[in-house]
C-alpha cells in the first residue's frame, strides 16, 4: 500500500485497537472472519459475507486465514477507501430504486451518472450500460454497475497499483 497506510491519526488508530482488542473475543491477537465480519459493522461498514472474504484474500498479507492489527488496519483503510470512491454513487443509485429490487431506469442512470462521474465520457457510461442491461426493458442492475465501474477504474490504474501491494 502507499503512503495512505499513515494517514490515521493517533486516536483513529487507538478506535482501531479498542475494536480490535474488543472483538478478540479469545485474546490472542488475531481475528477470524467471524470476529471480523461483526468488527467492520461496529466501524460502520457493512460488507457481505463474499466482501469479507474478498478483502481478507487480500489482507491477509502472512496467508494464516487470520487478521492481525496490521491487517486490521490495512482492511478498514482499503473498505474507507472504497466507500469513499464508490459509495457515493451506490447511494445515488440506490435512491433512484424505488422498488428497492436492485434495477434503476436506463434514462436515470445516463442523467446521473453524468452530474455524478464527471470523469466518464458518455461513451464509457453508454458501454457499461449495455453490459448491465438486464432482461427487463430499459433497467439496469445497479450494483453490477457499480462493480463494473470499479472493475474499470482498477483496470486503469492497474499498472500504478501494482507494486503497492507487493
Ligand atoms: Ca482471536
Ligand atoms: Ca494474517
Amino acid at each position: 500500500m502507499d503512503t495512505r497506510s499513515h494517514t490515521f491519526s493517533k486516536e483513529r488508530l487507538d478506535e482501531f485497537r479498542q475494536i480490535f482488542e474488543f472483538y478478540d473475543v479469545d485474546n490472542n491477537r488475531i481475528m477470524d472472519m467471524g470476529d471480523l465480519d461483526v468488527a467492520l459493522r461496529a466501524l460502520g461498514f457493512s460488507p457481505s459475507e463474499s466482501e469479507v472474504e474478498d478483502v481478507i484474500a487480500l489482507m491477509d498479507v502472512d496467508g494464516d486465514k487470520t487478521i492481525d492489527f496490521t491487517e486490521f488496519c490495512m482492511i478498514i483503510e482499503y473498505l474507507q477507501f472504497k466507500k469513499g470512491k464508490y459509495g457515493e454513487l451506490r447511494e445515488a443509485f440506490r435512491s433512484l430504486d424505488l422498488c428497492n429490487e436492485g434495477l434503476v431506469l436506463e434514462d436515470d442512470v445516463t442523467q446521473m451518472l453524468t452530474s455524478h462521474a464527471k470523469e466518464m465520457t458518455l461513451k464509457e457510461i453508454n458501454d457499461l450500460i449495455r453490459f448491465t442491461k438486464t432482461d427487463e426493458l430499459d433497467t439496469i442492475n445497479y450494483s453490477k454497475f457499480v462493480d463494473a465501474v470499479e472493475k474499470a477504474d482498477c483496470d486503469k490504474n492497474n499498472d500504478k497499483d501494482e507494486d503497492t501491494f507487493k
